[in-house]
């Protein structure tokens, strides 16, 4: 979607600073972090948001959640991760292009 920062950070168009990318997904840390390690894990195909999910994307998903505790330990995060999904305005979703947060470490709300 062209107008769409998601996709854009997709093709490169804004930088990002990309920790894990294959051919279904990237992900790359968040501009604003809530915690010491934030990573946003977004999939290379618009979606935009759980509400536009179809049973087609099952499998991306799977895919997806699966690559998660790998990329935290790379992350140094041996101990454990937060994932959030927000969905929708009511959710406190801003970018409506489909994300994972991954969180952890130093400074994650409730560990402070
Ligand atoms: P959400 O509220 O779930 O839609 O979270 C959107 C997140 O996206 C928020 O934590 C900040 C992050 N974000 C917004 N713009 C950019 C950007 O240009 N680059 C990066 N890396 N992250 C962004």
């Amino acid at each position: 979607m062209s107008d769409c920062l998601f996709c854009k950070i997709l093709a490169d168009e804004i930088p990002s600073d990309r920790v894990y990318e294959d051919e279904l997904m990237i992900v790359f840390r968040d501009i604003n972090p809530k915690a010491e390690v934030h990573l946003l894990a977004i999939p290379r195909e618009h979606i935009a948001s759980l509400n536009e999910l179809d049973p087609q994307h099952d499998a991306l998903l799977g895919h997806m959640l699966r690559q998660l505790p790998k990329i935290a330990k790379q992350q140094g995060l041996d101990d454990g991760f937060r994932t959030i999904i927000n969905t929708g305005e009511g959710g406190g979703q801003i970018i409506f292009h489909l994300h994972i947060h991954l969180m952890g470490g130093r400074n994650m709300p409730g560990f402070e």
